[in-house]
């Protein structure tokens, strides 16, 4: 096992990470920057290095600095948890050339899921289910683009290969547009990315979002936890997330868990992956695969019963998966809700001092949280403060118990949106289950 773990992150899942190192009995170093002196983790943690100061392009992704902390502290290896430097593979090839274990994919994984023009064309290949499209970058003539837009159907969507997560994509309705919206989407994905590559997909108008949480050891073993709808969210942002997802096509589910992992198996994968995927009319369309921990893993791990983050451990560490398919048992229904500290009426960011904070409990509650009575939410970052986690043996009760937990919860000080989640929760079409990815927005009146 890891002898020390340098944590490259902050907030909740530097908490969440911290937590798993401790239970496996591995030494943990928080780094930090100068705004973040007062988390939770650093308290908590055996060591702690100051490694910039309060932007993240200083701290938080200034890897020089990451991996000299690790260096001074003797470190083995380095989580990145979620977001700053998860999925950058010129930093996990860093890290592993400085002679540390990164924890998480090999450098040339995250780099082919990262251009989704490859991932995509890796997936297809492995046999998993994806959008029709234009199976590779588009060409640079116009009456090529046209053809393949003829072949699809409209309305199609063209999308940036070095984009993703909802940045770089336009939507095309008529053929009178295309050559417009694949000029511009080219031109601002040179700009934010660097890479003017695009690609065409058919454009699907009401679908589900819902993903696939996989764990690979990289020596020839992968497994499926099942699934994850995470449909409730706005401006590409997720706002409430569930497991598993509610009224899926039994035999689709079936063939698309084993899709992931076959996938997993034939481009050999390692660590904790997700697939995600477009869901309509009873079926499955690959779009991107994450190749970190995300932010909704609790809610598989209520409903299956392994810790991801500990098996993220165990995988760095050489071990091989400590599960097997066939002892990985669905039982019972989980939501989480994303607690932020933001202006309910206009979602911006509410940073600073929370002068009281009471955690809900009871049955089937968790809380994954670094706050505290006393801590101030700095400016600087995500205003994510809270993940408010509800199991229950069915949906029903995991959604009654996520109502009386939002009840208990309080925040005082800072505004959050845990009125927007008690709104949420007790929507009469939320709690049917299986509403689509511009629910939210609509019911928003956005
Ligand atoms: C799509 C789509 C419809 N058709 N692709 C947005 C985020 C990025 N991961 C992919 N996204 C979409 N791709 C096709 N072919 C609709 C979206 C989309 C979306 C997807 C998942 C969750 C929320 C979304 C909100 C708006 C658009």
């Amino acid at each position: 096992m890891l002898d020390k773990v340098l944590i490259a992150n902050r907030g909740e899942i530097a908490l969440r990470i911290l937590r798993a190192c401790k239970e496996l009995g591995i030494k943990t170093v928080a780094v930090h920057s100068v705004a973040d002196r007062d988390l939770m983790h650093v308290r908590l943690a055996d060591e702690a290095v100051c490694i910039g100061p309060a932007p993240s392009t200083q701290s938080y992704l200034n890897i020089p600095s990451i991996i000299s902390a690790a260096e001074v502290t003797d470190s083995v290896g380095i989580h990145p948890g979620y977001g700053f430097l998860a999925e950058n593979a010129g930093f996990a090839e860093q890290v592993e050339q400085s002679g540390f274990t990164f924890i998480g994919p090999r450098a040339d994984t995250i780099r082919l899921m990262g251009d989704k023009v490859s991932a995509i064309q890796a997936m297809k290949k492995a046999g998993v289910p994806t959008v029709p499209g234009s199976d590779g970058p588009l060409p640079e003539d116009n009456e090529a683009i046209h053809k393949i837009a003829k072949r699809i159907g409209y309305p199609v969507i063209i999308k940036a290969a070095a984009g993703g997560g909802g940045r770089g994509m336009r939507v095309v309705h008529t053929e009178a547009h295309l050559t417009n919206a694949v000029q511009v989407t080219r031109t601002e994905a040179k700009a934010a990315f660097g890479d003017e590559t695009v690609y065409m997909e058919k454009f699907l108008e009401k679908p589900r979002h819902v993903e696939v949480q996989v764990l690979a050891d990289g020596q020839g073993n992968a497994i499926h936890l099942y699934d994850r709808d995470c449909s409730l969210q706005r401006r590409h942002q997720k706002v409430v997330e569930e497991a598993p997802a509610p009224g899926i096509d039994p035999e689709a589910r079936a063939a698309v868990l084993k899709s992931c992992v076959d996938a997993c198996i034939e481009i050999g994968y390692r660590g904790a992956g997700t697939f995600e995927f477009l869901y309509e009319n009873g079926g499955f369309y690959f779009i991107e695969m994450n190749t970190r921990v995300q932010v909704e893993h609790p809610v598989t791990e209520q409903v299956t019963g392994v810790d991801i983050v500990k098996e993220q451990l165990r995988i760095a560490s050489g071990m091989p998966l400590s599960i097997k398919q066939e002892d990985v048992k669905l039982n019972g229904h989980a939501f989480e809700c994303r607690i932020n500290a933001e202006d309910p009426r206009n979602f911006m960011p509410s940073p600073g001092k929370v002068s009281y904070f009471h955690a809900p409990g009871g049955n089937g509650v968790r809380v994954d949280s670094h706050l505290y009575s006393g801590y101030t939410v700095p400016p600087h970052y995500d205003s994510l403060i809270a993940k408010l986690i509800t199991w229950g043996e069915d949906r029903e009760t995991a959604l009654i118990r996520m109502q009386n937990a939002l009840d208990e919860m309080v925040v005082e000080g800072i505004k959050t949106n845990i009125l927007l989640h008690n709104d949420i929760v007790r929507d009469a079409n939320f709690a049917r289950g299986g509403v689509n990815i511009h629910y939210l927005e609509k019911k928003l009146g956005l």
